[in-house]
């Protein structure tokens, strides 16, 4: 007997995670949807979401039943065409994601990161003393959180000098590309011909440099791991998933210190509580907020409810992250807590690949700025930036206080 609608009677909402004003404050939201349920259909839509831990946690670890296949944003992949050759990372399922994954695994690994960690420093200071030389007062996003990927990381990568101001865009837009088509979407669609273009190029061979990522990825190619043709989407993701992402984080923790000066302090006393910074702030502000899979077959989401085949579920992972079901004082950003096994870089096959790279940009970058100033604090109220899987910002004006 193959089921058309759930076993069990699911809670309707009209809530749409892609309107302006829930990209604008989606706590309030997100809370209702908690709220009303372990699993929510989203009338607007046509799928169920799910907003508590428990259940998000499950989705991300259950691949078999909820495949990526399908596509991870609202779109199914079966009905409609993608709007690119879909990732081999992202958007594949076992046995197919397996050697892809394990190449970036190889590659991106804090051990093959410990080799950059010096020269990441380096880069950090200068930055950060190049930013203070104009003034106590500047932009944490504009001046910092933007700059520091893009010096770094398309290096590390090692694409050409020339058309990286196409990286944030094009990662801005395969960001939306997870919503709906609304006009996030469709202003932006027009200027992404030659974005596109751009970044295709940039993964071929002759266009890489011969030490970096890209280039590793072609040689895993030649030693047979992956194949030749699946070499540039693999260096694709790195360009797609590494720059926009990365910037989030990094504002994310810069704000959640800003706005925490008792934190602030707690850091200087112990430098050690830095990889914990990072973590309790991408748990709280969740720089990617929500991923979608599709059942395979019928599958029991929550405890009674049961999915026919075919259904796309968005997983809330920024809801998941503040669930007082699972989190003591979700809210805060609380340096005494310990915040492993949120969900922020998902769980499971699929979890960021990419996420040493994150933690190694913003742990360098924070570091130097303790070393440099004895306080940072907003000097106005930050511009969000609307994306339909981003939550991040335009602008973020702090001033810091200078060390005595
Ligand atoms: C990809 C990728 C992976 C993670 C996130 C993402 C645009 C893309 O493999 O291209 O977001």
């Amino acid at each position: 007997m193959t089921l058309t609608a759930p076993r069990v009677d699911v809670p309707t909402s009209d809530i749409d995670p892609f309107s302006d004003e829930y990209l604008r404050d989606p706590l309030p939201f997100q809370h209702e949807l908690r709220e009303l349920g372990p699993v929510v259909r989203l009338e607007r839509y046509g799928v169920y979401a799910m907003a508590r831990f428990a259940e998000v946690h499950r989705a991300l670890t259950d691949w078999q039943s909820l495949q990526s296949a399908a596509g991870v944003g609202l779109a199914d992949f079966v009905k409609e065409k993608p709007w690119r050759p879909p990732s081999l990372l992202l958007e594949a399922d076992p046995p197919r994601h397996d050697a892809p994954r394990a190449v970036g695994e190889r590659l991106l690994s804090p051990r093959k990161l410990r080799a950059l960690q010096g020269r990441w420093r380096v880069d950090a200071a200068e930055l950060v003393d190049d930013v203070l030389a104009r003034g106590s007062a500047f932009d944490a996003v504009t001046d910092l959180a933007q700059v520091f990927p893009l010096r770094v990381f398309p290096d590390a990568v090692g694409i050409g000098k020339t058309g990286r101001e196409n990286l944030l865009p094009y990662g801005d837009f395969a960001f939306n590309a997870f919503g709906p088509r609304n006009a996030l979407v469709t202003d932006a669609q027009p200027r992404m011909g030659p974005v596109v273009e751009w970044i295709g190029q940039q993964c071929m061979r002759e266009n890489l440099a011969d030490d970096g990522f890209g280039a590793q990825i072609w040689a895993a190619a030649d030693r047979g791991e992956i194949t030749h043709e699946q070499a540039p989407l693999i260096v694709r993701s790195l360009l797609t998933a590494g720059v926009d992402t990365t910037v989030t984080g990094i504002a994310a923790v810069v704000h959640a210190l800003a706005t925490h000066p008792d934190q602030w302090r707690a850091l200087q006393r112990d430098r050690s509580l830095l990889p914990r910074a990072f973590e309790e702030a991408v748990r709280l502000l969740s720089p990617v907020q929500a991923f979608f899979r599709t059942t395979t077959t019928e599958t029991e989401i929550a405890d009674g409810v049961v999915l026919p085949s075919g259904e796309k579920v968005m997983m809330l992972l920024g809801a998941a992250n503040r669930d007082h079901r699972k989190w003591r004082t979700p809210g805060a950003f609380d340096l005494s807590r310990d915040p492993s096994g949120h969900v922020a870089f998902g769980m499971g096959l699929h979890q960021c690949v990419g996420q040493h790279v994150a933690r190694l940009e913003s742990t360098v970058l924070i570091d130097a700025l303790l070393d440099r100033v004895d306080g940072i604090e907003l000097a106005a109220e930050p511009t969000l930036h609307l994306n339909n899987t981003l939550r991040g910002w335009d602008a973020m004006p702090v001033v810091t206080a200078p060390l005595t």
